[in-house]
């Protein structure tokens, strides 16, 4: 495989509506990821994944596009997009632009078209089908609750949208919607981005008369064209959202020789706390046994036909420390626990902002509270299926996206130092002690474990490429693998229960890189980890 930029890269996402705000609008914008750049390059991370800054609406916090070639208002302008472009550039930072194809705002200038009638030019940009027997055409489900299937009085068809209302499915079977999507994602290279992040990506190619959404037959035809006809060009990375990929799948997107994507994100990892066959908000306790297995299932099939992303948080899944960490008296051994678990993997790490501080969950007590259209349109339905609110609540406090979603916490200050007027999101309360300034302030910090995480991936190429092999003869609850590049060897221990574990350490300590235990020693055999304990070794040979 020809070594990439990306594959030695660190990545963090930003959600700019929740990052920092800098005219008092309650609303996170652009100048004000401008005004954290010093910030991001101190972490020393080498990419931004922006979510949508496009124009939109904001039925979906911006996944729901209006014009792909503009500014959303509240975000600032076309200039500020530039100029941020230019400065992160300037710091040796890249920025990752958000493609949201699979569908459009209903406020898009295409769809207002498509609704005029059947024989405007713009209608197959859409998918519009007549009733069946008077009904919706088929049982399609909407991710956001209900059918997919929206009547337009006007022209007595549906139209298809797999998220909300708002949210109309683009015809991919459209070679014009293809050409003016190659044309749009053209504009933004031409711009200067080092890449892409493409939102569901692998519902484009659904038949929805087959009621096939993922992984239909001609998307990586779609891919292979897109690829060939843009990011193709040049040395951009693209990662693709596909949430239901296993390695062989993932093989058809990241295989070079494929000429699609750099990477996915794949979420088997992510839905262990799932009941299965049921929603995300059917919860199972996890068991560290299927995380094992799982996560290093991945680290090894990929081979040289692929690339593993590496996360625990997005804007979409509750933050890790409060889901399979500890929040309370073991936030911070939790928070580093993780980050050394992942971050010592094979793949490209990627940091969702807060997650380097430790920020929480958010638990919120009403309905009243909670933003997010999917989070609000599964209680209406549940309510309806006769689920209690507080079974409800305690299922969007546990899994619900806002709890990713409330604004970064930088100070102690009104706020957070988020805003200085009212926030679009509740703040999180635990601000005052959980934030960017007490972080930096603060040597054992959270922060410096993940710095020091990207720094040891910039210093040591067996990070990026060595070998990864599990151990299998460890407690169930302590994850603990290695990993082999030209005759170095690796050791990394984690002990992922909030009780003691212990560990048989067989091999010899050459030098501890990296712990959340200051100052442990590691000498070879029996030792007992505390709760959340974690360190990564260097092994004699
Ligand atoms: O998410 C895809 C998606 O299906 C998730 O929303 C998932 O269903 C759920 O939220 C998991 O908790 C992408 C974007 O990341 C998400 O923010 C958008 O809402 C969605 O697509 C539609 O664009």
């Amino acid at each position: 495989m020809k070594k990439k930029w990306w594959q030695e890269s660190v990545i963090y996402q930003v959600y700019p509506r929740s990052f920092q705000d800098s005219d008092g609008d309650g609303i996170g914008d652009l100048q004000g990821i401008i005004s954290r750049l010093d910030y991001l390059q101190n972490l020393g991370i080498d990419a931004i994944w922006l979510s949508p800054v496009y124009k939109s609406p904001n039925d979906d916090n911006g996944y729901d596009i209006s014009d792909y070639e503009d500014i959303m208002d509240e975000f600032g302008t076309m200039a500020d997009m530039d100029e941020l472009i230019q400065k992160a550039k300037e710091k040796n930072i890249k920025i990752i632009m958000d493609l949201v194809l699979n569908h459009t705002s209903d406020e898009h200038a295409w769809f207002i078209e498509a609704k005029k009638g059947k024989d405007n030019a713009y209608r197959d940009y859409y998918i519009w089908r007549d009733p069946v027997d008077g009904e919706v055409p088929n049982d399609l489900k909407s991710t956001f609750s209900g059918s997919a299937w929206q009547y337009d009085e006007d022209s007595k068809q549906y139209f298809l949208h797999l998220f909300s209302k708002k949210q109309p499915d683009l015809n991919w079977e459209n070679p014009k919607v293809r050409e003016a999507i190659h044309s749009m994602i053209n504009f933004w290279i031409d711009k200067g981005v080092g890449g892409f992040r493409l939102d569901v990506i692998d519902l484009i190619g659904k038949m929805p008369d087959q009621k096939i959404k993922e992984n239909g037959p001609k998307l990586h035809e779609y891919l292979h064209d897109m690829n060939q006809a843009t990011f193709g060009r040049g040395d951009l990375v693209t990662v693709g959202e596909t949430w239901g990929a296993t390695p062989e799948i993932a093989k058809l997107y990241s295989d070079p020789k494929r000429d699609e994507l750099s990477m996915v994100f794949q979420f088997e990892h992510i839905s262990l706390d799932q009941e299965d066959g049921k929603e995300k908000w059917d919860l199972k306790p996890l068991a560290i046994s299927d995380l094992k297995r799982v996560l290093s299932k991945w680290q090894v099939s990929l081979g040289d036909e692929g690339w593993n992303s590496l996360f625990w948080n997005n804007h979409d899944v509750p933050r890790i420390v409060s889901r399979w960490g500890n929040d309370q008296e073991l936030r911070v051994e939790s928070a580093k626990a993780f980050a050394i678990l992942l971050h010592l993997m094979k793949g490209t790490p990627y940091i969702y902002q807060g997650e380097e501080i430790g920020m929480t969950n958010c638990p919120v007590t009403s309905i009243d509270e909670v933003e997010d259209i999917e989070a609000v349109n599964m209680y209406h339905e549940r309510i309806e299926a006769g689920y209690s609110p507080a079974e409800i609540i305690a299922s969007i406090n546990a899994k619900g996206r806002d709890n990713a979603r409330t604004p970064m916490q930088w100070d102690e200050t009104a706020n957070g130092g988020f805003t200085t007027g009212t926030p679009w999101l509740h703040v999180n309360p635990n601000y005052r002690t959980i934030n960017v300034a007490d972080s930096l302030a603060d040597s054992n910090s959270i922060f410096y474990t993940y710095k020091k995480l990207i720094a040891l991936r910039k210093a040591h190429p067996i990070i990026v490429w060595g070998d990864y092999e599990l151990l299998t003869n460890t407690a169930d609850e302590v994850f603990a693998y290695t990993r082999h590049y030209q005759g170095e060897k690796w050791l990394v221990v984690v002990n992922l229960s909030d009780k003691e574990q212990s560990f048989e350490l067989t091999e010899n300590v050459h030098e501890i890189v990296i712990q959340n235990k200051q100052d442990k020693e590691y000498q070879n055999g029996q030792i007992i980890l505390e709760p959340f304990e974690a360190f990564a070794a260097i092994i004699e040979n």
